[in-house]
């Protein structure tokens, strides 16, 4: 995730999300009974043997609005709270977290960390707004009316991507294609699970949200989203995000907003953040 791509890093870039805008997705207007009927159709479909065939299923986007975004932040980060976004900017030395007025994108508020750290994944749970660190190894406890904001909380191995609440754990993501379930007092990993879609594991699974019944993770350097049961974590369906979301970076940055019933979506150097719906 480092900010200054080279030239071969911004082609791979291009030729990436080239790629995952060329695989097959529903398009847009395609009515749900259509495809209720379809995935009832594939989830029916059996072998010579009888045996069921493995499906993959795929969702629908549907994208309801956006409002802008400064486009110069590198989103890790992306929250609903108290009626408004938060938002956690990486990069060193901007790194802040800044809340956005979800009507009009203004940016509301912002504390920087003045160069600290790398701030990854924010979420805000039992009681406390934990914000990661990207390779620091130093997860933080942030409070925007305290003398010092930022005061570190427990630390652990390796880098530190997504975050998210489900139930009684705190969830994270580090790159790999794995979801680290963690003690939210202790910060200890309590359960590792793996993510796999279409038989394959899911690399680079990046920014995180629950919605009380479903993880969502983007997958870094791709317009893809997954959504894992947290009931059954095998149950994975993948989203490509449309060509209008987020052409001009990376797509990163998923918020559930559970009053108007829509995820708010943007992503790194994106100029805006769209209201979508995932079916
Ligand atoms: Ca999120």
């Amino acid at each position: 995730m480092d900010l200054r791509l080279n030239p071969m890093q911004a082609l791979r870039h291009e030729q990436e999300r080239e790629e995952s805008r060329n695989r097959p997705v529903y398009k847009q207007g395609v009515k749900l009974t259509t495809l209720l009927v379809l995935a009832i159709l594939v989830a029916s479909c059996r072998g010579d043997r009888g045996d069921v065939l493995p499906a993959t299923p795929l969702g629908q986007v549907e994208v309801l609005g956006a409002i802008p975004h400064a486009g110069s932040a590198w989103t890790e980060g992306l929250i609903v709270s108290d009626g408004s976004l938060w938002e956690s900017v990486g990069g060193v030395p901007e790194s802040e977290i800044r809340g956005i007025d979800r009507e009009t994108g203004a940016i509301l508020w912002s504390v920087p960390n003045k160069g600290a750290f790398f701030a990854e994944g924010v979420v805000r749970a039992f009681g406390r707004a934990y914000v990661l660190s990207y390779k620091e190894g130093q997860s933080y406890l942030f409070d925007r009316d305290a003398a010092d904001p930022f005061q570190p909380f427990a630390t652990y191995d390796g880098e530190g991507w997504g975050l998210t609440a489900a139930g009684s754990h705190l969830v994270n993501s580090n790159g790999s294609s794995s979801l680290f379930y963690r003690d939210p007092d202790t910060f200890e990993v309590v359960r590792t699970v793996p993510v796999a879609y279409d038989g394959h594991p899911v690399p680079k699974l990046n920014e995180l949200e629950f919605d009380g019944q479903y993880l969502w993770a983007h997958q870094w350097q791709t317009s893809l989203v997954y959504r894992i049961a947290e009931s059954d974590p095998s149950d994975v369906v993948q989203y490509t995000l449309p060509p209008e979301v987020c052409p001009e970076g990376f797509p990163n940055g998923i918020a559930w907003d559970e009053e108007l019933d829509l995820f708010f979506v943007t992503g790194q150097r994106c100029n805006s953040i769209w209201k979508v719906r995932f079916h």
